[in-house]
């Protein structure tokens, strides 16, 4: 897990605030209205409240509003659509702030992948392009304050079965990673994302980068809101090591998989 930031941080910085304020919006609509737009099991997108039949301890304590991103056709406003069909007129303009969070996303995505390959000694645009066609999904939590905060959990430890792992936390923090044989704290940064490895990636790279276990604890007094944007190769894609790189070890070791059919079980891993 790494923070990232770029030159052109402080203009989405400006859009982290937004984008917290129309996320607490949706958020503070009436349970009834949250649930009209429930994530269905399998499903991707849409509300979901506790998921406590997850967890046998620590239950999890928080919120969440998820959506699909396709990156390959910004023609086709895919997420405003899905914001105004779901939650109507009113939530306009709202589809459109995560439109654009979500298509900087991408391209921060797709930057990280070059920087990735760089490091692995692999061709500068390999990763680039066996994700420039893939789809993400843009998950928002919220979690409410919580007087019980040592016997509970906001998000329970997990690695994400994705590639990659965009997200940003409001002030409160929370978010933790386990390095070392212990819980870290990451410190929250206004001017910061966080980028994690997910297990896809890791089956890419042969094992040299590992995906990361991390969790979200929740917190007394205040509410915690965190952005995550999560990228995949395209579902068709066969996910496996650069061929004729120095990732590929004995043909027999090579990871190497089909993303088909992942979805339902993807969906379920990711409400963790
Ligand atoms: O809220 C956080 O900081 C972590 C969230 C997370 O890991 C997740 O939603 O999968």
């Amino acid at each position: 897990m790494a923070s990232f930031r770029s030159p052109t941080m402080e203009s989405i910085q400006v859009s982290f605030v937004l984008l917290m304020k129309r996320l607490i919006r949706f958020f503070k609509l009436p349970l009834d209205r949250k649930l009209s737009v429930r994530r269905k099991p399998g499903d991707v997108s849409g509300y979901s409240g506790a998921h406590a039949h997850r967890y046998s301890s620590k239950l999890p304590w928080k919120e969440t509003f998820s959506f699909c991103y396709h990156g390959d056709d910004d023609s086709v406003p895919l997420v405003v659509d899905y914001f105004k069909s779901v939650l109507g007129k009113d939530f306009e303009h709202t589809g459109w702030v995560y439109q654009s969070y979500c298509e900087a996303m991408k391209k921060v995505s797709l930057v990280i992948f070059e920087l990735l390959a760089i490091s692995l000694g692999v061709d500068r645009l390999n990763f680039r392009k066996f994700f420039e066609d893939g789809s993400s999904i843009m998950r928002c939590n919220y979690y409410p304050p919580c007087n019980n905060s040592a016997l509970t959990l906001g998000t329970g430890p997990h690695c994400d079965p994705t590639s990659l792992t965009i997200l940003h936390q409001d002030q409160v923090g929370g978010l933790q990673v386990f390095a070392d044989n212990k819980w870290l704290a990451i410190r929250p940064r206004p001017d910061a994302l966080v980028v994690n490895i997910g297990d896809t990636f890791m089956a890419l790279s042969n094992g040299r980068y590992r995906s990361c276990l991390h969790r979200a604890v929740v917190n007394r007094e205040s509410e915690r809101r965190s952005l995550v944007f999560f990228v995949s190769p395209n579902e068709e894609k066969v996910v496996r090591p650069p061929t004729r790189s120095c990732l590929q070890g004995r043909a027999e070791d090579v990871p190497r998989f089909h993303l088909v059919g992942f979805v339902g079980v993807y969906a379920e891993a990711l409400q963790s």
